[in-house]
């Protein structure tokens, strides 16, 4: 038996935009991801988040499927327009009611809440009045916005997490236009990057000036990276490997680890990428309590042959490819889940690994790894996921090695995802779950997964 140490998190992740649905109920403002859903040809089948998994209108539904399978603790997001319905200004009392609802359910049931405050879900009004992450204004909105959650639910939610995959905002929503705002651009992703740094760092503030003394709860960004492999021992090909990994998470963690961005990226860059000022670079540094990772795969990195042009698909989630300057690749006997994207347990210990050398050591939670499987519409396919529980089985035991012979401070683990979902711009054609979603009738059915990751958390080890 391979056993994690003790006081190890076991949970599963969720987020508001993927679950909840009830989209225009009870005070429930639009956000960037309803409008860019509605738009014709931007999400797969023209699907949309509008009822997702009624979530809404099956909380407790929801914690009972949490409870059966004995869960320990459960990530989700607060949808900030279902609070706040204009992004600022009036709260919304009957979003403030279902959150505590949730949580209050979760508590009853031991099962501890992380909260994500933005997983995505820009209010709209924010986009529409002042660009949204593009103006450097927003991070007092989400200060302010964080603050409301603090005074609300504090007392009773003891871990929070900023701001998720950040990176995903910028390149995805900024760069490439494959997610909400939609935008492309070889500037914005930079504005945004560094205003999302900025916000995050300002709610690290008021949570840590007015309320971490009297609530006692820890706060952290969760950011998202997937490994890179030099292709060969070249030096060109190691450079390029560590090139990628510093423009997609240094990019984000070098700041509040280490007071500024990577070197690679000041330079290859340039005038495109901000500065911090001394009041932001003081808010920014050490404005992390953990090291949040979402953890999916990784590729082949080379330095490349001929010039880089970028493109507007989401390949190899290269990022600001023209910049970085990698070629990336994928080693043919890899096998693949049903986004394409690589089976790499081993790659995990080594992002671990990365991290723990690069920023000193930090206490880590995986806050979310998992996969998509083929076939799964089909709920009698979906019940047998064999190959999702050895996914799970392999990315452990690479986390307990990481743990155990690199000495590296892993805190807790989060699958992706508790039950099947919208799954952004690929609607509801990915299917991560635990569980298994009939999205014409909300049936929620267990996988062998949800059973068998059960057994993983109630003896806290591997067999
Ligand atoms: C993460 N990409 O996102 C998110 O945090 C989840 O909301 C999401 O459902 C999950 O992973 C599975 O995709 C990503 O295309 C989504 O590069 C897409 C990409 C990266 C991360």
């Amino acid at each position: 038996m391979k056993s994690f140490p003790a006081h190890f998190t076991w949970g599963a992740a969720t987020a508001s935009h993927q679950i909840e649905g009830a989209w225009r109920e009870d005070g429930r403002g639009p956000c960037i991801w309803d409008a860019f859903a509605h738009i014709p040809g931007k999400v797969y089948q023209n699907q949309n988040a509008d009822v997702a998994c009624d979530h809404y209108h099956r909380v407790e539904e929801d914690v009972a499927l949490m409870k059966a399978m004995g869960l320990k603790a459960y990530r989700f997001s607060f949808s900030w327009s279902r609070l706040l319905p204009q992004g600022r200004g009036a709260i919304n009392e009957a979003g403030v009611a279902f959150y505590n609802r949730l949580i209050d359910a979760l508590l009853a049931n031991n099962i501890t809440p992380w909260v994500t405050l933005y997983h995505w879900d820009l209010p709209l009004a924010l986009q529409m009045e002042m660009d949204g992450l593009i103006n450097p204004e927003i991070a007092d909105h989400f200060a302010h916005y964080a603050g409301i959650c603090f005074e609300r639910f504090g007392d009773r939610v003891k871990n929070w997490i900023t701001l998720n995959e950040p990176w995903c905002s910028a390149v995805l929503g900024h760069g490439i236009g494959y997610f909400a705002p939609g935008r492309i651009s070889q500037t914005e992703p930079y504005l945004a990057a560094h205003n999302l740094i900025r916000a995050h760092a300002k709610i690290v503030d008021v949570y840590r000036r007015k309320f971490q003394a009297t609530q006692k709860g820890v706060i952290g960004i969760t950011n998202n990276c997937d490994w890179r492999e030099p292709k060969t021992d070249s030096a060109a090909d190691r450079a390029a490997a560590e090139r990628g990994l510093e423009f997609f998470l240094g990019w984000f963690a070098d700041p509040i680890y280490r007071g500024d961005y990577p070197d690679s990226m000041r330079s290859a860059v340039g005038d495109r990428l901000p500065q911090f000022s001394d009041a932001d670079r003081a808010l920014v540094r050490g404005s992390s309590d953990f090291f949040g990772l979402n953890f999916y795969g990784g590729m082949l990195a080379s330095e490349p042959s001929s010039e880089v042009v970028t493109s507007t698909v989401p390949t190899g989630n290269g990022g600001m490819a023209a910049d970085q300057r990698v070629e990336l690749s994928d080693d043919p006997s890899w096998e693949k889940t049903d986004m394409n994207w690589n089976v790499v347990p081993d790659f995990c210990r080594k992002m671990l690994g990365w991290i723990d050398r690069r920023y000193s050591h930090p206490a880590i939670y995986i806050t979310e790894n998992g996969c998509a499987l083929p076939g799964e519409d089909d709920v009698a396919v979906a019940i047998n996921d064999t190959r999702r529980v050895d996914f799970i089985n392999r990315y452990l035991a690479a986390c307990h090695a990481a743990i155990n012979e690199d000495g590296v401070n892993l805190r807790g683990y989060f699958v992706w995802t508790l039950m099947d979902n919208f799954e952004w711009a690929l609607g509801y054609s990915k299917r991560f779950g635990l569980h298994h979603v009939d999205f014409t009738t909300g049936k929620r059915t267990p996988k062998a997964s949800a059973k068998w990751f059960a057994g993983v958390m109630a003896r806290n080890g591997l067999e």
